[in-house]
């Protein structure tokens, strides 16, 4: 195996042996023969689309292909497989289709026309060197085919969210075929790759709209609200990922079984849509970021329900207890599939609860948000006379991931040494490592708005755009905002390529910088677009407000 997709990457470079997630290299080799197996469906869906006939299959096929090998998404190996066999059958029908109307399948790429129906011939084939990210030789061109890969990824986590929730775009789709295609092609030079890199960005401004779109329009707008992180004395079930549509399925069914329903890391935003609060037993939020669930899954005591990424590899007591549905997986863990019309039956996790205690309280209180564009947008006259009057001088947007690396203990500290006079705008799990400090507010506006999920970040473009427009600027960078971003997955690329395609520079990235950037793609970064990695707190603070 060979994987450098996350900001864990062993030693900074990559995971050969097993990955820091817990991915096995069986695991890992699958998730590679996978991707391969998606740009074959993409080859023979990019030659449909040349002529005008589409593959809505292929759309929805790759997406979720690319959903699966998302950092800590899915480490069931016969998932994995059978999805890969699922793709040659649908490469191979569609070759037919294409054969039927009159047009003749050319391209002769192996990853176009390789075949296997074992595990086995699955695993001697993924061990091959075509099939990896090393298969490409020149690290530039690999390191931007890899950028792009990635964020492609996130893409289609944000795009298959929409989807459940009935919104597909159809741009997307096409840019997710020609961008695997892409990452084929010898033929495109470097300068090429970086255009196709921005592309992405565009892409991924595109798909967090759409999103965006269908979660507000589903679920109402986010609105300033109060989460309860205490407990109640009632067996419960705890969720975990981004899926609305499978929050709202489960509490729907959990109506009048005497089970409450929590969340857990990434799936904390849900408390603010007004949709989810007419439930009497959707309580609050149990615990913190997804890294310390094997001890927040001990004390919860009931079972979880994973939507998506992100899973840590369980303890074996807690497996019998722990579901994955979407994109996730886990062997052993029971997975509940959708039927025809996208209803899952979470009936058996609802039952499971009833047996089990209920959750030991951790802490108790409530923390705040709810600050995604509308409702700051309801509060615009108050936050423009604050940075009118000087008393905010500063944002500070710190959207992204959390991670359990000890150097990530940097960002707590800068949340705690910035000026009274600044304000932190936040969305996806980066925010625990700040949201339960008391950095108290200014003439009542809190100094941490959290503005939902990692693709809520859109929302804090969306109120950078607006506060563009309301102080006459002609540049985003003109405003008195700050970035300073916390990575991990691959969500976290397509939000950092989102922000860089609406022009916003010196981002500063940490804990570290990705390593598949090489030398010469970082150098490209540095210099067009001023991404620097993080210093120590004292540095970055003179720097930013120096
Ligand atoms: Fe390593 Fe991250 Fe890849 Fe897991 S996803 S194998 S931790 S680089
Ligand atoms: Fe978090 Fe995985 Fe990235 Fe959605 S849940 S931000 S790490």
């Amino acid at each position: 195996m060979f994987c450098y997709q996350c900001q864990e990457a062993s030693k900074g470079t990559g995971c050969t042996v097993r990955g820091v997630c817990g991915k096995t290299d069986i695991v890992a080799n699958l998730q590679d023969l996978l991707i391969y197996t998606l740009k074959g469906v993409a080859l023979v869906a990019k030659e449909g689309l040349e002529v005008g006939i589409k593959f809505p299959e292929a759309n929805h096929f790759i997406m979720n292909g690319l959903f699966i090998t998302i950092t800590n998404a899915n480490f069931d190996d016969a998932a994995i497989a059978a999805k890969i066999t699922e793709g040659l059958a649908l490469r191979d029908e569609m070759k037919k289709d294409l054969a039927a109307k009159g047009v003749e399948f050319k391209n002769t790429h192996d990853a176009a026309t390789w075949t296997g129906n074992t595990v086995a011939s699955f695993e001697a084939k993924s061990d091959a060197v075509e099939v990896g990210v090393l298969a490409t030789e020149n690290e530039d061109v690999r390191s931007l085919r890899e950028l792009i890969i990635y964020g492609v990824k996130g893409m289609a986590a944000y795009a298959e969210h929409s989807f459940n929730l009935g919104k597909e775009n159809e741009e997307i789709f096409e840019f997710m075929i020609k961008a695997l295609t892409a990452t084929l092609d010898d033929t495109l030079t470097v300068e090429e790759l970086v255009a196709l890199t921005l592309e992405t960005g565009k892409f991924g401004v595109d798909v967090m709209a759409d999103l965006d779109a269908a979660n507000t329009g589903a679920y109402g707008n986010p609105e300033i609200t109060e989460v309860n992180i205490g407990t109640r004395n009632k067996p419960a079930i705890l969720i975990s990922g981004h899926d609305l549509k499978d929050l709202e399925q489960l509490l729907e069914q959990t109506q009048g079984t005497g089970v409450d329903v929590y969340t857990h890391g990434e799936m904390l935003p849900a408390h603010y849509y007004p949709a989810f609060k007419k439930y009497e037993n959707f309580v609050g939020n149990y615990g913190n970021s997804w890294w310390k669930q094997k001890e927040e899954f001990e004390t919860f005591n009931g079972p979880i329900l994973f939507t998506t990424n992100c899973i840590v590899p369980p303890r074996e007591e807690h497996i019998k207890r722990i579901y994955t549905t979407g994109a996730s997986g886990y062997p052993g863990c029971v997975h509940i599939e959708a039927d025809e019309n996208g209803r899952k039956d979470f009936s058996r996790i609802i039952e499971q609860a009833k047996t089990l205690e209920a959750p030991v309280e951790i802490e108790n209180g409530t923390i705040v948000g709810g600050f995604a564009h509308e409702q700051v947008f309801a509060l615009a006259d108050k936050v423009v006379d604050a940075v009118k009057s000087g008393a905010i001088k500063k944002f500070f947007v710190m959207a992204g991931c959390d991670g359990r690396m000890k150097s990530r203990e940097y960002y707590t500290d800068f949340a705690e040494k910035l000026p009274k006079d600044t304000v932190i705008l936040t969305a996806g799990c980066a925010k625990y490592r700040y949201n339960k400090l008391d950095l108290g507010d200014i003439g009542g506006i809190p100094r941490v708005l959290d503005a939902g999920q990692c693709n809520d970040s859109y929302s804090l473009a969306v109120i950078a755009l607006k506060l563009k427009e309301v102080f006459e600027l002609n540049d985003v960078n003109d405003l008195p905002i700050a970035y300073n971003i916390a990575w991990y997955e691959q969500k976290a690329v397509i939000v950092l390529l989102a922000l860089l395609y609406l022009g916003v520079k010196n981002i500063k990235l940490g804990p570290t910088l990705p390593a598949f950037l090489s030398p010469n793609v970082a150098k490209v970064l540095v210099e067009t677009f001023g991404i620097n990695g993080i210093g120590t707190v004292e540095e970055d603070l003179e720097q930013f407000l120096g």
